[in-house]
């Protein structure tokens, strides 16, 4: 993938009847999730313009502000049209692109399954047809009158044709993957260490807390769980280890084209065994009630009410006491597990942590397997912890129950001993650990 860390942009909304408001603090955190610097926002009120969607006065200015600021590449709120990217690109002399790609281009950054990559590319390629279409139209108006088809139109058609034989054949794989999902439900995350995963709306400190989290974490690298994505941390919190994952979280006005996409890329929750919901506290109550319902509602979709979530009330620090106890008292009466921080500030903290501790699992069910003649060691070792042997044959495969803090002690004397851990679960049932 194209390395975007850094480029310089410049945000562009037009705000008419249709779209009487743009959220420009989310606007700015979408292209700052996708490893943008925004270095300006110009917004516009008017009808749209079929030629450029803004004004052409605007595009001017636009113009003017891309060499001040040095800007690279401009991102339109709105959506456009074939038509309309090309002649602003002709126009401003830099890459035009609009948040729909700008969401899709998040979406590949996270994407780690294969379902998720073909759900990412089928979007990107089903709104690449239009846009096809329209370089066919264009490489035919350049053609000489009376000849219906020249070189330029052919190779366009010809490309035209196989983007839709590979979204014909992505269609048929991702049918081919759901049928094996079926099966492999039960497959999941043996690491023997709990899973945090922070979820909520684009802009509510999802990436602020995660970063102030795993700084203060004193270990820094996630070097042994190499195949987790690069969004995901190894945190201890007092001795307690558990990992901790960022995601993109949920998006407003989501084009519908890119809504299976968004499904595969909040796969973490469903491996989760604590879901942290970021709200930011400083908005409007009715946005923020909004919100949460939107967001419990997605949560249910993917089957996931089950597990403990703790909802986090940020941004503390943009609002007065009194202004909190009034949101909390008419906004939240429901939640179990609730706390109030600023991620910016890192206020509150320490306490949010120690109720993600009081909720994550307590003890981890190991199948071990091990040379039969070191069993009697293993249970004088272990005599206070609970054990089972289930099989002994040529070598002796036991089930231990093991407290958190002593993990990665057990760990260790198991592979010691020239034994070695298959499994682990939170619960009585070991799932396989291959
Ligand atoms: N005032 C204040 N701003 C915050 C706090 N946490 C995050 N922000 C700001 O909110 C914006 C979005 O934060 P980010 O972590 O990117 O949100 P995400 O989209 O949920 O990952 C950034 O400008 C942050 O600096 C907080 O506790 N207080
Ligand atoms: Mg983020």
């Amino acid at each position: 993938m194209k390395d975007r860390e850094g480029e310089r942009v410049i945000l562009v909304g037009r705000i008419d009847s249709q779209l009487p408001r743009i959220n420009i603090g989310e606007f700015k955190a979408l292209a700052e999730a996708a490893g943008y610097k925004v270095v300006g926002i110009l917004i516009q009120k008017r009808y749209p313009d079929s030629r450029f969607n803004i004004g052409s006065g605007k595009v001017k200015e636009l113009k003017e502000l891309i060499s001040k600021l040095n800007a690279e590449k401009v991102i339109f709120y709105n959506q456009l049209s074939p038509n309309q990217v090309f002649n602003l690109q002709e126009e401003l002399g830099v890459d035009v692109i609009d948040r729909f790609q700008l969401i899709l281009e998040i979406f590949a950054r996270h994407a780690g399954s294969k379902e998720a990559k073909l759900q990412i590319e089928l979007a990107k390629l089903k709104y690449e047809l239009p846009r096809i279409r329209e370089l066919v139209r264009r490489a035919r108006m350049k053609e000489l009158p009376g000849i219906s088809r020249g070189p330029g139109g052919y190779q366009v058609d010809v490309y035209y044709r196989a983007v839709r034989r590979r979204i014909a054949h992505i269609m048929r794989e991702l049918e081919k993957i759901r049928k094996q999902k079926q099966i492999q439900r039960k497959a999941r995350f043996t690491l023997g260490i709990p899973l945090v995963v922070l979820t909520g709306y684009t802009n509510a400190g999802k990436t602020t807390l995660f970063n102030r989290l795993a700084r203060e974490s004193k270990i820094v690298s996630s070097a042994p769980f190499s195949t987790l994505s690069t969004t995901t941390r190894l945190i201890n919190f007092k001795g307690y280890k558990f990992l901790l994952s960022d995601t993109i979280g949920f998006i407003e006005d989501l084009p519908p084209l890119l809504i299976e996409a968004f499904y595969t890329t909040l796969e973490e929750l469903i491996y989760a065994d604590l879901i942290l919901l970021v709200v930011d506290i400083s908005e409007e109550i009715d946005e923020i009630k909004r919100k949460i319902d939107a967001s419990m509602k997605i949560l249910s979709e993917i089957g996931v009410l089950g597990k403990p979530i703790i909802l986090v009330l940020n941004k503390i620090d943009k609002i007065s006491n009194g202004e909190l106890i009034e949101r909390v008292e008419k906004v939240l009466p429901n939640f179990k597990y609730r706390v109030a921080i600023s991620a910016t500030k890192g206020y509150n903290i320490d306490r949010l942590c120690e109720i993600m501790v009081k909720l994550l699992p307590k003890v981890r069910i190991f199948k071990v397997a091990l040379p039969v003649e070191k069993l009697p060691i293993v249970f004088s070792k272990f005599n206070k912890l609970r054990m089972r042997v289930i099989d002994i044959r040529d070598r002796a495969l036991i089930e231990l129950e093991v407290p958190h803090a002593l993990m990665d002690h057990v760990q260790n004397y198991i592979s010691g001993l020239g034994g070695h851990i298959l499994a682990h679960a939170t619960s009585g049932s070991v799932t396989d650990g291959t």
